[in-house]
């Protein structure tokens, strides 16, 4: 399976402000998260992950083991309670966060040296792309 241990850095940030906006983040904290740069930090043990998303304005971190659904408090960005589950398919890892808002969730996959997010909520779809570091 895919490895994604490392230290990724942010090459690319399609859409990301209107999955800010479907989440509600209000406009001032929009314009700003909308263009940081962001690095991803990532421990992985097998099925077991810690995440860091790291910005100048502000962190997230997120820790989960494929398979098994946990409540997630997404602190500093929404501030919602969702209740998530990463599963794989193939190489992507595929999660879902069940709320409030519908459609919520991401995918994540390698290419080569680089690291692919695509975050989805409603109708709105973000594509990420880190390079590894
Ligand atoms: C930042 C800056 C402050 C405002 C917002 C942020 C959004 C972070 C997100 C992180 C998603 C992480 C995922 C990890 C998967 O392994 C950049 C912290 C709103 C959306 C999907």
């Amino acid at each position: 399976p895919a490895d994604y241990n490392g230290r990724w850095e942010m090459v690319s940030n399609d859409k990301f402000e209107d999955i800010l906006k479907a989440i509600d983040i209000d406009f001032a904290t929009r314009k700003i998260a909308s263009h940081l740069s962001q690095t991803k930090e990532i421990v992985q043990d097998g099925d077991k992950f810690e995440t860091k998303t790291l910005s100048t304005f502000r962190n997230y971190e997120v820790n989960f083991t494929i398979g098994e659904e946990f409540e997630e408090h997404t602190k500093g960005l929404d501030n919602r309670k969702v209740m998530t589950m990463v599963t794989r398919d193939g190489d992507k890892l595929v999660c879902v966060q069940k709320g409030e808002k519908d459609n919520r969730g991401w995918k994540q996959w390698l290419e080569g040296d680089m690291l692919h997010l695509e975050i989805h909520v409603l109708d709105k779809v973000c594509h990420q792309v880190f390079k590894k570091s």
